[in-house]
């Protein structure tokens, strides 16, 4: 390895790396420049240290495998801190300690920390470069996958210095792997410094700092001080077969639908209609000059769930993740092929899981952990769309919110207004998954899919979505779609993926006045005409109306629990949501 020279004369970098370095006494300092000779060397050296596995070649040329700590497979959202100057300032959603003390926590644990380790120095851009949104951030780490991850699904490397030229406005992230220990592990967020610090993982979002930390947390702080929105949000463009495109958003909670509803594939009877991804995780959103919120993905790769993609339910995920993509967490056939649950109907015989133990049929745990995962680079995906790149981003036409919940939200409606749909965005629930540790299938309030992402008091987010409608002359229609309602028997009442474009069709549809709508308590809904169920295979009109049930008494409960969050904000929540909330009260 010989990058021991930086590769950057911006003072500030090399100010701040020679302290980092201080700090945490490496063995020595490779500057990353993102170039293909540096990711072959530095996976073959992963693959010599046994921090990845090469996977079978020939199956999946470019691919390779990772298995982290068992202790150490999710998000942690309870060792994750907004340290702003006061507690009101992270408000009540959020874990609080004060800069000064987390700062002294974490120069102890990161004294020493990288002895007889090399110091990675990984310059990236979230965003295209030249945009207005986009921001440089350096991630100083002394993990080899995090590295090869972040070249993924970062645009990493020299490219980022060309965009920092000689300022100082970069984002200063710290990453320590310390010994995994849960007790050590910090996500620490400093908003007014622009800096992150995390200790003691080694996975996802808890490390990749460009993705949750900087383009989420300290984005969305940034973003209210300057007039924009960063959202835990997909991005697609729905071109019909005449040729117009419109640009939808999506927030849906961690592993709620995402990548999938972003890689959709219409059905035979829509032949025609094309969906591109834009992003899969993350928008940016800012007014433009023409009075329509354009977006940008800051990212440059998925970092997607494994479990249930398969040919049928995501074949523009499989053929993304079929090269050049890193593997965590999956299983491992004997002939090195990766398996998950859900990847075939029938498992194979003998397995590796995810733990490195042999796994057969008949085993009583996963193969796979549930939230085992994949990176890989967005221009693997059969339909990227080339305005991933466009500096201006895409015009968006509809912000849907989705969730997941078993009972109570109906597959699809309209919210009346924009303040109705922030209402609706900020009371927004789901059932908890496997993207973060802790119980599984709770329902929780997690406002615009934002609960564990939004770097600021929660209330003053609200606020800041409200405000933006002034800044609109064209604001996006706003929806809510749920995929995953179950009958008395537990099966899914609507069956998803492809499906879905049925709903998007809809949204499209109202986007341009083409499609005709019922009031009903909770918003507009699709009429029986309006909802086109041509082609579909034991569904009809009346399964249409059991998904788009509106049961008044699980809303009235429904309306209670959303109170719990409003009492939590109390002083902080803007007054049009109380009213909304009345409103929707006395509709029910
Ligand atoms: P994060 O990366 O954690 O933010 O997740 P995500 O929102 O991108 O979710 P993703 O698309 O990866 O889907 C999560 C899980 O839900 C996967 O197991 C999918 O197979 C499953 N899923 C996605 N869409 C649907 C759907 O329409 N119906 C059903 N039943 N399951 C779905
Ligand atoms: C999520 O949990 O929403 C993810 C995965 O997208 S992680 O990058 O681990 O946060
Ligand atoms: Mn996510």
């Amino acid at each position: 390895m010989n990058s021991q020279k930086p590769n950057t004369s911006n003072p500030a970098v090399l100010r701040w790396v020679e302290e980092t370095a201080h700090l945490t006494q490496p063995d020595q300092i490779y500057w990353c420049n993102g170039s293909e000779e540096e990711k072959n060397a530095l996976t073959e050296e992963a693959v010599a240290r046994g921090v990845l596995i090469k996977l079978n070649q020939e199956k999946l040329p470019g691919c390779y495998y990772h298995r982290s700590n068992p202790s150490d497979v999710a998000r942690s959202e309870d060792r994750t801190f907004i340290c702003s100057e006061t507690a009101d300032d992270a408000g009540p959603t959020n874990n609080w300690m004060a800069p000064a003390e987390m700062h002294t926590k974490l120069r102890a644990l990161c004294t020493g920390a990288m002895r007889g380790r090399t110091l990675y120095v990984v310059p990236y851009l979230m965003g295209p470069l030249g945009s207005s949104l986009t921001k440089v951030g350096i991630e100083i780490t002394d993990s080899i996958y995090v590295v090869l991850s972040m070249r993924i699904v970062t645009r990493m490397g020299q490219i980022a210095y060309e965009q920092l030229g000689a300022g100082t406005n970069f984002n200063r992230g710290l990453h320590c792997m310390l010994d995994l220990d849960p007790q050590k592990r910090y996500i620490a967020h400093f908003p007014w410094e622009n800096a992150i610090i995390s200790t003691s993982s080694n996975y996802g979002g808890n490390v990749l700092l460009g993705k949750k930390c900087l383009a989420l947390r300290i984005g969305s702080a940034l973003a209210q001080k300057e007039g924009w929105l960063a959202e835990h949000m997909l991005i697609l463009r729905a071109e019909s077969p005449t040729g117009e495109r419109t640009y939808v958003a999506g927030a849906f909670p961690s592993a709620c639908g995402k990548t999938n509803f972003a890689m959709l594939v219409p059905p035979p009877h829509f032949a025609g209609w094309k969906i591109r991804t834009i992003g899969d995780d993350i928008a940016w959103m800012k007014p433009d000059a023409d009075g329509r919120l354009h977006a940008i993905n800051p990212e440059n790769g998925y970092f997607g769930v494994a479990p249930g993609t398969n040919m049928a339910t995501n074949p523009n995920a499989m053929a993304t993740i079929s090269h050049d993509t890193i593997y965590t967490n999956v299983a491992l056939t004997p002939d090195l092929d990766v398996w998950w649950e859900g990847k075939t109907k029938e498992p194979p015989p003998n397995l590796t899981d995810w733990k490195g133990q042999p796994w057969t049929p008949e085993s009583k745990t996963p193969a796979a952990h549930p939230n085992s995962r994949f990176a890989a680079p967005m221009t693997n995906n059969p339909a990227y769309a080339p305005e991933a790149n466009d500096p201006n981003g895409v015009p968006i036409s509809a912000i849907i919110f989705g969730c997941r919940r078993t009972t109570t939200m109906p597959l699809v409606y309209q919210a009346f207004n924009w303040i109705h749909g922030v209402f609706i965005g900020a009371t927004l629930s789901s059932e908890t998954t496997a993207a973060a540790t802790g119980a599984v299938g709770q329902v929780r309030r997690d406002p615009m899919a934002m609960l564990p992402f939004c770097g600021y008091n929660m209330g003053h987010y609200f606020r800041h979505w409200l405000r933006m409608r002034k800044k609109l002359l064209i604001p996006p229609r706003i929806f809510h779609v749920n995929w995953f309602r179950r009958d008395e028997k537990g099966k899914y009442l609507w069956p998803g993926f492809g499906e879905n474009m049925r709903v998007l069709k809809w949204i499209v549809d109202r986007c341009h006045g083409h499609a005709d709508a019922r009031e009903a308590a909770l918003g507009w809904v699709p009429g029986p005409r309006d909802f086109d169920l041509t082609g579909m295979e034991n569904f009809d009109a009346m399964n249409l109306a059991k998904a788009q049930e509106i049961n008044l008494e699980e809303w009235r409960r429904e309306s209670l629990a959303n109170d719990e969050l409003s009492f939590k904000l109390h002083s902080e929540l803007p007054k049009e949501l109380a009213y909304q909330r009345e409103l929707l009260v006395s509709r029910l």
